[in-house]
């Protein structure tokens, strides 16, 4: 899925902020009894997309942040929303990213504190006056809700499955206001900007800002920052258990665009082929699309991130495919673009084999110690190149009408998965995808209009070559058009 070329959320200013504050080790004052709890319950009650890290896994992330965290500040976490679909229909539940890295919790209506300096409750909540520097809220488990969308963890059983002091999550609101007068920075969540247009005021508040500007008039000397940028240099360097899942993913990926190669046939549906891609995906135990399927014929292989998959493909036309299985809340990323026929046409391979050439340039600089924006380079100079080569610009810089995004990105429970962008360290997983897109009525000769070609990769950093993670599926012009000639013909 390609990335604006320009990231908004690289944070530059982090390890000015780190440096700036006391590097505290602290113990997670969390019970270890947990441990022992089988993996079972944690999927049951969460229901889909539980991961099965060991806990220890998440009180190891836990401890780190806490570490970047001075004594004056504290972390909260909300939950994702539960979204609204329409009526009293919702969109099936995804859990925020940082949430889970942290805490391994499924469930909406939730949230989770880190507090170094620790958190006495009330006796009514916990007799034994422990420090608690972890708190999870969650839902009560009520019967009525329970009865319509399954089991609820409910407080008890989540502080057994996770290892981490919870309470209901009603206590949120007075434990928030304690910590919020006394402590002087936040670390909160980035909620969705919903945007909320006051169409008699003229004025429009997304509702983080609705929430950070409440914060701050109730507690002027708070400093609310995002803990997105905090998780974020954590993310970014997978532990040996994402590796493995994303691998996972990668590999349900392959075997499912594999499947829709062969299942590409003339006069068929994009959404047809959307069908076996995510099929695929699900029948091999993926939950769920790390990201809306892209998969564009004809003139949609243009459109960089087209989902509407409507369109009927013709003999002649390139079918671009964009599509990742998440596993586990882990996503792959990965693109092929086919000749819907089984065969390029001329121009069609002439456009592949530059596209192709710039990804095999990118590929070798994933290497650790080298600048991230090295491999998108290498691809501006092959595809500039080729495209000067083919008459289709005459000016070096108008390549980028061609090839207007990025090529580089980090994945992991986001696509765009979170953390700033330096230089390549071992443990980063990354994803190469350069593109050539001439749409209808570009200033070029018109044989070469309605081609869009991408291809990316997933690819794992290491100390030495990079490790291409989706080597498996085809990615040579003529590897692709051998393995479709090994189709059998549609039924009618
Ligand atoms: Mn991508």
């Amino acid at each position: 899925m390609p990335i604006y070329l320009f990231l908004t959320h690289v944070s530059r200013y982090f390890f000015a902020f780190l440096s700036g504050c006391c590097l505290l080790i602290f113990v997670v004052a969390t019970s270890n009894h947990a441990f022992s709890q089988p993996l079972e319950a944690r999927y049951w009650l969460a229901g889909r997309n539980a991961d099965d890290a060991p806990l220890s896994r998440y009180q190891e992330r836990r401890e780190r942040i806490s570490a970047a965290l001075s004594e004056k500040s504290f972390c909260v976490m909300f939950a994702a929303d539960e979204r609204n679909r329409q009526n009293d229909v919702n969109y099936e539940y995804r859990q925020n990213s940082d949430v889970f890295y942290t805490t391994g919790f499924s469930e909406a209506r939730s949230a989770f504190i880190l507090a170094p300096r620790g958190i006495i409750l009330p006796d009514s909540l916990d007799s034994t006056r422990t420090k608690h520097t972890a708190l999870l809220f969650v839902q009560a488990a009520d019967a009525q809700q329970q009865l319509w969308t399954g089991a609820l963890t409910g407080v008890r059983r989540a502080r057994e499955l996770y290892g981490i002091m919870a309470v209901e999550n009603k206590h949120l609101r007075g434990i928030l206001a304690g910590l919020a007068a006394t402590h002087d920075t936040t670390f909160i969540t980035e909620l969705p900007t919903t945007l909320v247009v006051k169409p008699f005021l003229d004025d429009s508040l997304d509702i983080q800002e609705i929430l950070v500007q409440d914060l701050k008039k109730q507690y002027p000397s708070l400093t609310v920052r995002s803990h997105q940028r905090l998780l974020g240099e954590l993310r970014k360097i997978k532990d040996s258990h994402e590796v493995e899942l994303l691998k996972k993913a990668v590999q349900i990926t392959i075997a499912a665009h594999r499947e829709a190669i062969l299942a590409t046939q003339p006069e068929m549906f994009e959404y047809e082929i959307e069908a076996t891609m995510e099929a695929g995906f699900k029948r091999r135990g993926a939950e769920d699309v790390g990201y809306a399927s892209i998969i564009g014929a004809g003139a949609n292989s243009c459109v960089l991130h087209y989902t509407a998959s409507r369109r009927q493909m013709r003999s002649g036309e390139i079918l671009l495919m964009d599509c990742g299985a998440e596993y586990h809340n882990y996503t792959a990323d990965i693109t092929r673009t086919i000749p819907v026929s089984g065969t390029f046409s001329a121009e069609q391979a002439a456009l592949y084999d530059i596209v192709y050439a710039a990804q095999e340039a990118a590929i070798k600089e994933y290497r650790a110690g080298v600048d991230w924006r090295k491999p998108h380079s290498r691809a501006v100079e092959v595809i500039r190149a080729g495209l000067l080569k083919l008459g289709i610009i005459t000016q070096p810089d108008d390549y980028k009408l061609y090839f207007p995004h990025g090529s580089v990105h980090y994945i992991g429970l986001d696509v765009h998965d979170a953390g700033s962008y330096g230089q390549f360290q071992p443990n980063m997983v990354l994803t190469c995808e350069p593109g050539i897109y001439i749409p209808e009525n570009s200033p070029c000769d018109k044989k070469w209009w309605n081609i869009g070609i991408r291809i990316e990769d997933d690819i794992l950093i290491t100390t030495g070559d990079p490790v291409l993670l989706s080597a498996a599926l085809p990615r040579k012009r003529e590897e692709l058009e051998k393995l479709m000639k090994s189709r059998t013909k549609r039924s009618p």
